[in-house]
């Protein structure tokens, strides 16, 4: 055993971390802006339903994405279960399991049936050549979903929604501020949807947005999220309560304002981990397309067990003794959870990659809060886990 092996705390050593440091620690814009912002929503004593601010974030953003609509909504799973609804999908709707469970969880809410579709190992989403296979006639739509904020493979998918009538939209809750082609996310399908969660690189507290160029089904998510009023006393449309409050949307200018450091710091950090974690044997970092725009929210590490000598989970172990909290995002996969598991037992038999990927990445901290110092100190304890792989190996088994 070598001399830094014995350090780890794993085997016996102290935390190199003496507090947690998690991954999706939330990235906070200018707090004088921010607090002056909340100063003067109490002031105006409006809280909530359209005010100044909501109003003023909705305008930033269609500016921002190039788009016609981008309405906010208090979080990214009620704008997923809104833009379904607004759409009419219904019967069963292709989606992937290697996803947040909101993905599905958003349908399966309104008694749509998710019908998880396999991953391309490269890129994570949805594998579209697997895309055909799962259509039956109850199918309506699909959901691809941008993980890490890397795009689907819209074009492709696209295709298909045409030629076999399907309607399709993004989960884009991991893509704020990326871009497909040059042209921002937030443009493509019937709708994208956007989670602001304080987990995710631009946050209002909680929140989401719903964008879209379609004047007719902006103008549907409109009422649906004010529960269906369409004037004072006037309601023509069943509806829910879908909207933002004044101090998510206060936060979202304020975090608005910050958006290219938050990006810049984001960049630094992964390109940090790329270098640290160069040339470790069955291990690699997800690529950004360079050539776009990109918010390196995720630095996900997929690991081979059988060349690294360590799986994902006994790495995880290292890390989280030395109280780096890194995430197995997603694991398990939606299909594996409930009521999923139980609805569809074998479901995992026609994903094979999804079943594979999901025991094999996870995601480190990066963000604002996270400085080059951790980022040396997290990669040498990798190195210095996978070059003792077999120490660890052994105190794990034993534990
Ligand atoms: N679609 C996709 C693809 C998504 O990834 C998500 C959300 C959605 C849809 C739904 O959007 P929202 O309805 O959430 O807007 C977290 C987030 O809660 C969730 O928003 C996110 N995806 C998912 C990937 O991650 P958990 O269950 O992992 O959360 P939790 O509480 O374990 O926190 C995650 C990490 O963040 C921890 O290390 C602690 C840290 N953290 C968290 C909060 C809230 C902080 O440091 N500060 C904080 O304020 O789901």
């Amino acid at each position: 055993m070598s001399e830094t092996s014995q350090q780890l705390a794993i085997l016996g050593g102290k935390p190199v971390f003496a507090a947690p440091l998690h991954v999706g620690r939330p990235n906070i814009g200018d707090r004088k802006a921010f607090l002056r912002r909340v100063n003067e929503v109490l002031d105006r004593r409006w809280l909530t339903n359209g005010g100044q601010c909501v109003q003023k974030f909705e305008r930033r953003l269609c500016a921002m994405l190039g788009v016609r609509h981008c309405i906010p909504i208090c979080n990214g799973t009620v704008a997923l279960e809104l833009a379904t609804r607004a759409l009419d999908l219904q019967g069963e709707v292709i989606v992937p399991s290697f996803t947040f469970v909101a993905t599905a969880h958003c349908l399966q809410w309104q008694g749509i049936t998710p019908v998880f579709c396999d991953v391309n190992p490269l890129t994570h989403s949805l594998d579209p050549q697997k895309i055909e296979q799962m259509i039956t006639p109850r199918t309506t739509g699909i959901v691809g979903v941008h993980v890490w904020g890397r795009p689907c493979a819209i074009e492709a998918l696209t295709e298909i929604a045409q030629r076999r009538n399907l309607k399709l939209m993004f989960d884009a809750a991991h893509a704020f501020g990326c871009t497909h082609q040059g042209r921002m996310i937030g443009n493509f399908g019937k709708a994208e949807v956007f989670s602001f969660h304080a987990t995710k690189f631009f946050n209002t507290l909680e929140g989401g947005a719903i964008a879209t160029n379609n004047d007719e089904l902006a103008k549907k998510i409109r009422l649906m999220k004010n529960f269906g009023f369409t004037n004072y006393d006037q309601v023509d449309y069943v509806g829910t309560n879908g909207k933002m409050n004044e101090i998510s949307a206060a936060m979202g200018l304020t975090n608005l304002e910050s958006l290219d450091e938050f990006i810049a710091v984001n960049r630094r950090n992964y390109e940090a981990y790329r270098r640290e974690l160069a040339g470790i044997p069955g291990l690699a970092l997800i690529v950004y397309d360079e050539a776009e725009r990109n918010n390196y929210q995720y630095v996900v590490v997929e690991m081979d067990a059988a060349i690294a000598g360590l799986s994902r989970d006994d790495l995880v172990k290292v890390l989280h003794a030395e109280n780096v909290l890194a995430r197995r995002y997603f694991y398990p996969a939606c299909h594996r959870m409930e009521p999923y598991r139980s609805h569809f037992p074998h479901a995992g038999l026609l994903l094979p990659e999804t079943e594979r990927l999901c025991t094999r990445t996870m995601c480190l901290p990066t963000g604002t809060g996270v400085g080059a110092a951790e980022i040396t100190t997290i990669c040498s304890i990798i190195r210095t886990a996978l070059d003792n792989a077999s120490a660890v190996r052994q105190r794990l088994q034993s534990a």
